[in-house]
């Protein structure tokens, strides 16, 4: 299996999960944002020239919660995803799919407001409007994880997911002083050893 990688991107989600599963993997790095992920063979792979991408034999796949739904069906025997039947299934489910569809968007405004658009293109009020709804966001989350360690029970791909979502937020303009559950949550998945790995390949 090869993944297309960057660092402190989605890409690290692939890398954790492939490294708590134990599974070999080889790794094609690009600098984000560099002309490199725009060449032709790599746009035959993503056609937006993003990353993560892998490609594993004849699949090629990208979408990091697609990926990351690939790789454990095909090769998970059932780790790291709560029984079909159980309640927590449900609730992974939930947030799994939680940080693309709520977190990112905002920070995705926030990257692009404070460090892609030259200063004269950049926006104040968008980026007030981002960083009020990435609060929103994640307070979500912060009242989810009282009394919890994981986001579904024991830990599991949820916490891949959004668990690095919440990551990327801390690093980025998001205020976590009202944030307890929060912050002690990023840091219980940063002192995993395939996060730490998949964070510094
Ligand atoms: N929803 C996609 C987002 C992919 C994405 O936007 N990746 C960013 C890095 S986190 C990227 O490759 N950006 C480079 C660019 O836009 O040129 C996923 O979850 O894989």
């Amino acid at each position: 299996m090869k993944l297309y990688y960057a660092q402190n991107t989605r890409a690290v989600r692939v890398a954790w999960l492939l490294e708590e599963l134990e599974l070999p993997y080889e790794i094609k790095k690009f600098e984000l944002g560099s002309r490199d992920m725009r060449n032709p063979e790599y746009l035959a792979l993503h056609p937006m020239g993003r990353v993560p991408t892998v490609v594993d034999g004849e699949v090629t796949i990208f979408e990091s919660g697609a990926i990351i739904q690939y790789i454990l069906a095909r090769y998970g025997a059932g780790r790291l995803v709560p029984d079909v039947n159980s309640a927590e299934f449900p609730v992974y489910l939930q947030w799994l799919h939680y940080c693309e569809g709520m977190i990112m968007p905002p920070i995705n405004t926030l990257v692009v407001e404070t460090i892609l658009l030259p200063e004269e293109r950049r926006s104040e009020p968008n980026v007030k409007r981002a960083t009020k709804l990435l609060n929103q966001m994640l307070t979500a989350v912060e009242q989810h994880m009282e009394g919890r360690e994981f986001l579904a029970g024991d830990f599991s791909a949820a916490d891949i997911m959004t668990g690095h979502s919440v990551i990327m937020s801390r690093r980025s303009r998001a205020d976590f002083s009202d944030k307890p559950n929060l912050d002690a949550y990023a840091d219980r998945l940063l002192d995993r050893p395939a996060l730490q790995k998949a964070w510094s390949l």
